[in-house]
């Protein structure tokens, strides 16, 4: 199967991190987002353009990272179960990949693209909204993680696969040193093999977007 993903993409980092946390092998399809040829033959196989988007070998086309990664972990059950068998549990673990997303990655993807603007065309409004999500994620997390070592309790699942590649970023933005429980997960997780996997290949696509601030 075919995986198309852009390493600068926190949303495919999300699948990237499922899929070497579970040993699942794939065909890396990669995706320069800046390249706005390729991003228009893209769009000419996939119109709404987004990655993360898996291609079965059927040919069958799975976009949405949360789905993908519900795909693999259904299709391939080794490594980390990203989605528990108990229902409860189950729904606990996409609350928290949905609130990750919602109120975590879509604002840090926000305060990414502003810092790429000229301080005068920044918008403060749009900035100082992202910023509060992100703070009310931090103290969410935190309070969540309280007991837990994992965000859905001692396994790592597919809310730790939500929750790592925005807190990556978003650290850049808002430190999250002074929230302990945050602060211990992310020293824990960062020193995963997959993570580890992960944060080096993607490496040079970060630094080149992001510069200094990662
Ligand atoms: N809800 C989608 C979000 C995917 C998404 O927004 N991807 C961004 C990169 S992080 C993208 O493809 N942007 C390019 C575009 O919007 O054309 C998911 O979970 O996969």
């Amino acid at each position: 199967m075919d995986l198309y993903f852009s390493y600068t993409s926190t949303y495919s980092q999300k699948v990237l991190l499922g899929f070497y946390e579970k040993s699942v092998p794939f065909n890396p399809q990669r995706l320069d987002l800046g390249d706005r040829q390729a991003h228009a033959r893209y769009r000419e196989f996939y119109p709404f353009g987004k990655v993360p988007l898996l291609v079965r070998d059927d040919g069958r086309m799975i976009p949405e990272s949360s789905i993908i990664l519900e795909y693999i972990d259904h299709r391939f059950p080794r490594g980390p179960q990203l989605i528990p068998a108990d229902h409860e549990q189950a729904l606990h673990v996409r609350l928290l990949d949905r609130m990750c997303d919602q109120f975590l990655n879509d604002p840090v993807v926000t305060l990414i693209l502003e810092s790429w603007k000229l301080p005068g065309q920044q918008n403060v409004d749009v900035i100082d909204n992202a910023t509060e999500k992100v703070g009310l994620m931090y103290r969410y997390l935190g309070d969540h993680l309280e007991g837990r070592e994992f965000l859905a309790g001692d396994h790592f699942t597919l809310a730790d696969c939500a929750a790592i590649p925005p807190l990556y970023y978003a650290r850049a933005f808002a430190d999250f040193a002074s929230i302990d429980n945050l602060q211990r997960y992310w020293e824990r997780v960062s020193q995963r093999p997959a993570l580890l996997k992960l944060q080096n290949e993607a490496k040079p696509y970060v630094q080149a977007l992001m510069g200094a601030q990662t």
